[in-house]
């Protein structure tokens, strides 16, 4: 029950607990209606609410992917339906599809053009859970952070790296990223990290 007191005009709160389940199923909703006011009162047409419940990101990627198959052991993160390199996680990662073979070339990949050290790799834009840094180091053992990109607010350029390209591609972004210094310079190497939150 929700009280207003008289002369109070403030918003109410009502929590509504929500049990988690691991059950693949797309988004799924529920009505809240105010009914059966007392005193002096009436309710507007916001007496009604529709609360959508989401899946998270890696859920609906599964599900745009693998639809009624979503719970199968064939979608479970470390499956590799497709028999190619990735896992399904690895696909998710990599905005390739979970159910076809998935060549080299969609792979991230570290090449030399014109003297520099350069990343390219793709970013899922339905993965607003991950982040991809590129790292850089001059040793292989302390790895700066370069160019991060998250699904909103990305850091394009930084200290070690600049941003070279962005090229959009399906639920995907190609990304091209270029090291700062000339690799006459000395030693380089470049890795992509990519955290889940
Ligand atoms: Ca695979
Ligand atoms: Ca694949």
């Amino acid at each position: 029950m929700i009280v207003w007191d008289e002369g109070d005009t403030s918003d109410k709160t009502i929590v509504i607990a929500i049990a988690a389940d691991s059950v693949i199923e797309g988004n799924e909703s529920f009505l809240v209606s105010l009914t059966n006011v007392g005193g002096v009162a009436g309710l507007d047409r916001s007496a009604n609410a529709t609360v959508i419940i989401q899946e998270t990101p890696l859920e609906r990627w599964k599900y745009l992917n693998f639809g009624d198959l979503s719970n199968s052991p064939a979608a479970a993160d470390d499956a590799n339906p497709d028999g190619d390199e990735l896992t399904n996680m690895e696909e998710y990662f990599n905005a390739s599809d979970p159910k076809s073979f998935t060549v080299r070339s969609e792979l991230p990949s570290v090449s030399y053009f014109k003297g520099y050290l350069g990343m390219s790799f793709r970013r899922n834009l339905l993965a607003t859970d991950l982040t991809y840094t590129v790292q850089v180091s001059d040793d292989l053992e302390t790895w700066r952070d370069g160019s991060t990109f998250p699904g909103s607010d990305p850091s394009f350029d930084s200290p070690d790296t600049v941003t070279t390209s962005r090229i959009l591609e399906g639920s995907g972004e190609w990304i091209g990223v270029g090291d700062r210094e000339p690799s006459s310079a000395g030693r380089h190497f470049m890795r992509l990290k990519t955290v889940r939150h």
